[in-house]
């Protein structure tokens, strides 16, 4: 399927994603990888839950660790320019027949969520609450010094069909892998925030997340990691990397949390904000497409993801199997 052209005006105007709750089943446990590990700052917290900020964040969050009974994850919260485009929005998903509720967010002003048409559960909101900036408060840096969200990765059972309603709202597609044969797409990188990705798509059981990922300062800062991930009783927590992709051409590691939610650590990848920017398409089988350097990723970076909040796991989602082979 053509990649669809840039849909430059879109009914409602979204600026950036912006946060994720994640269940855990030991909050104490997912402490200290986010915190003590990590490098997240702790912006509140009581026995139920910890809300979390990157450096550079201004907004009150971008990751909400609720404790629960089962690793899950909650809706993928997006922010948009203001309060007419939170109403067109709901319009825009009422329309489509998808369901519109309005809750009760701490730290945010009106929020609402909804889902996809493959029932990936959004939210959208405008406002958070700002906090004075710490990114030059040096010393309060550690881990792998993390600097802002950068993207979430969902399993789609259809990525065509994501490309072009996630188009239709006004994301735009950097990068694609097509499977020749069939000439359906594989996975797709859109972004609104004029990166290589804000939202990306890639074949397999879903909905689910694949992965949130967070943009770090260096390089150096993921090998750093991985030296403190490997002496501090983390090392079983490293899935992939480090390496550097070809799409997105950006440097990385896959780690998995506790609870096995995974997080990309990310950096360096390339400004893509020109309306005209042409889409880099790749090769299914062309093995640099993943990695750089050829190495290929493990079987469990194609199967595993967290479930969304009320998906109960069916045999599939247990050993999810690719749709098409990588
Ligand atoms: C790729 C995956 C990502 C990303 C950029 C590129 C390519 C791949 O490994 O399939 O998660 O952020």
């Amino acid at each position: 399927m053509p990649i669809p052209a840039p849909n430059l005006y879109p009914p409602f105007n979204i600026v950036r994603l912006s946060h994720v709750e994640l269940i855990v089943t030991d909050l104490a446990k997912s402490r200290a990888f986010y915190v003590d590990m990590l490098g997240l700052q702790v912006t509140d917290e009581d026995s139920e839950a910890i809300y979390l900020r990157a450096m550079e964040e201004r907004g009150h969050h971008c990751i909400v660790l609720r404790k629960g009974t089962e690793p899950r994850a909650r809706d993928l919260g997006f922010k948009l320019f203001d309060d007419d485009d939170l109403d067109k929005a709901e319009a825009f998903f009422r329309a489509k027949g998808l369901p519109v509720d309005w809750v009760d967010r701490p730290f945010q002003s009106r929020s609402f969520r909804t889902r996809d048409p493959h029932g990936t559960p959004l939210e959208f909101y405008v406002k958070m609450d700002r906090l004075p900036p710490i990114h030059q408060q040096y010393a309060l840096y550690r881990g792998v010094k993390p600097l802002r969200i950068d993207h979430f990765n969902c399993f789609s059972p259809n990525v065509d069909e994501s490309v072009a309603f996630y188009n239709e709202i006004g994301f735009r597609v950097t990068e694609y892998t097509e499977d020749e044969e069939s000439g359906h797409l594989w996975a797709a990188w859109t972004h609104r925030k004029g990166g290589v990705h804000d939202m990306a798509f890639t074949n397999g059981t879903g909905p689910r997340l694949h992965h949130t990922a967070f943009w770090v300062p260096t390089p150096l800062n993921i090998i750093d990691l991985l030296d403190l991930m490997s002496t501090t009783g983390w090392v079983d927590n490293i899935e992939r990397g480090p390496g550097r992709h070809g799409i997105s051409n950006a440097f990385f590691l896959y780690i998995r949390d506790p609870d096995g939610h995974r997080i990309e650590i990310y950096c360096s990848d390339y400004q893509t904000v020109d309306p005209d920017l042409e889409p880099i398409k790749w090769d299914l089988k062309d093995p640099q497409r993943q990695t750089l350097w050829g190495a290929p990723a493990p079987k469990s970076w194609f199967e595993e993801g967290s479930l969304f909040e009320g998906q109960e796991p069916v045999p599939a989602q247990l050993k999810a199997q690719p749709i098409i082979a990588p």
